[in-house]
């Protein structure tokens, strides 16, 4: 996991778009999102228990797993979004990055590569892309029946009780 700005030069969305500049553990952590590297599914296990997590899947975001509509998808995960449920993906293979809002509204990139696991908060703006490799093998966990519904930023989600909810704590 490494995390910094993103540097909002157009290109690829793909390609790193490092500005150079880190954002640190404890921003990481005032956003109310948690990182651990997992390298054995057994704490992937013991993390979904102590959450009370009941589902799970897992999806592989490729050229070769998803043929032609690879970029329609890559290009959808893209699109900013919240979801109403807190957010559990570990990476199993390959690697991507998700995009996270910060206080001032400005892009933090997460880098996650195999064995990564991160937590986002219900509420928070986000989005994700592969990267250069092309090649994201996640699992997706639910505390729930599995609901991964974005609800993508416009008028509507500004007022929603998740995303309002988040912004207190966030900012209280
Ligand atoms: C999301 O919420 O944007 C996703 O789950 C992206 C695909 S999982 C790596
Ligand atoms: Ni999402």
């Amino acid at each position: 996991m490494k995390a910094y700005w993103f540097d909002n030069l157009p290109g690829d969305q793909r390609e790193p778009h490092d500005s150079g500049r880190e954002v640190s553990p404890e921003y990481l952590s005032k956003l109310g999102i948690l990182h651990y590297n997992y390298p054995s599914l057994d704490s992937v296990n013991a993390l979904a228990t102590s959450r009370s997590y009941k589902n799970r899947d897992e999806i592989t975001i490729s050229p070769t797993a998803l043929g032609a509509v690879y970029d329609d998808k890559i290009k959808a995960f893209f699109a900013e979004h919240l979801h109403e449920d807190e957010e559990i993906r570990y990476i199993l293979d390959g690697g991507g990055y998700f995009d996270v809002r910060g206080q001032d509204d400005d892009w933090v990139r997460i880098k996650l590569e195999k064995h990564d696991l991160m937590i986002m908060p219900a509420g928070i703006y986000h989005r994700f892309t592969t990267d250069t490799q092309n090649y994201t093998k996640a699992m997706r966990l639910f505390q729930d029946e599995p609901k991964w519904t974005p609800l993508n930023r416009g008028e509507g989600t500004e007022g929603n009780q998740y995303r309002v909810a988040y912004v207190k704590q966030r900012d209280g």
